[in-house]
């Protein structure tokens, strides 16, 4: 019951961390925006490619530009959720 106790209490001090609702959301929009393109005209594969070079584009220079949210402290983990998130529709659609 301790164990129980101990994973119950990590994961409920999860949903208090904004960083992994902050990825969780970039999952959703790679996620969504490659459905919604799949939904309406089968480009699924096309936005895939699309959406991860602008994710690429935001991540690597606007964001650092003008967020002042560096590459590699945040960006990164940013861009690999888009991706992921890109990966997981690309599955959904193909798999
Ligand atoms: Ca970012």
């Amino acid at each position: 019951m301790g164990r129980l106790n101990d994973l119950l209490t990590r994961l409920a001090k999860i949903k208090d961390d904004p960083n992994v609702w902050a990825q969780a959301v970039h999952f959703l929009i790679g996620y969504s925006v490659v459905l919604t393109a799949q939904y309406h005209w089968y480009g699924g594969l096309v936005a895939s490619v699309i959406w991860a070079a602008i994710a690429t584009v935001i991540e690597a220079w606007y964001d650092p530009r003008y967020e002042g949210d560096p590459f590699f402290n945040g960006g990164l983990i940013d861009l690999t959720s888009y991706i992921a998130g890109i990966l997981g529709a690309l599955g959904s659609i193909y798999l």
